[in-house]
């Protein structure tokens, strides 16, 4: 039976450096899902260590999170575009498209299999990440977005108040 479903979506720095975005969107948009977030970010060390939690002492670990912080691509690709897409089987529909973890395994028409490597320090660099479960997909989400980046209300919210809450606007 299949069920509404909602997925982050990573493009990773290699993605951006090798000015991807187009090309990982266009291949994604076969699934026929919603895009209800999508945005641009700088990673920091908190956030990539947030995000691989569950990776944590693996032997890649450390050059995990170096990746995904962009480190190695320095400015201006030092960053990700995450999405988020909501739709039926979505995390099927969209981890079919992005293809296995080890770009040399994966299909050959899937995003990594079209577009990722192994560098020769073993790093997989894999283009684009996509939530694996409904469980770590509403761990993720609710780690790279606020209630209020998104369109739809998938998760329940709440209203909190802040008090001299800094805030930049345009000048
Ligand atoms: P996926 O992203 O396909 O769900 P995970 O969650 O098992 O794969 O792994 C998270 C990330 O860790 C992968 N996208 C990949 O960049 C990296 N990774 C996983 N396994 C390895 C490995 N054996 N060697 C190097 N990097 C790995």
């Amino acid at each position: 039976m299949s069920k509404v479903e909602h997925a982050l979506i990573l493009i990773k720095p290699d993605g951006i450096k090798k000015s991807l975005t187009g090309n990982v969107i266009t291949k994604l948009s076969a699934a026929r899902l919603l895009i209800i977030g999508a945005k641009m970010i700088k990673v920091s060390r908190e956030l990539a260590e947030r995000h691989y939690a569950e990776h944590k002492g693996k032997a890649f670990y450390d050059s995990l999170i170096e990746y995904i912080q962009g480190n190695l691509f320095g400015e201006p690709f030092d960053r990700v575009m995450a999405m988020v897409y909501t739709g039926e089987d979505a995390i099927k529909k969209l981890r079919n498209i992005v293809g296995a973890t080890n770009p040399e395994e994966a299909e050959a028409t899937s995003i990594r299999g079209s577009y990722g490597r192994v560098t020769t320090k073993g790093v997989f660099e894999n283009v684009a990440h996509c939530s694996s479960s409904p469980e770590s997909a509403e761990y993720e989400i609710k780690l790279w977005f606020d209630p209020d980046d998104l369109t739809e209300a998938i998760y329940p919210s709440k209203k909190v108040v802040f008090e001299k809450v800094e805030k930049k606007v345009w000048a």
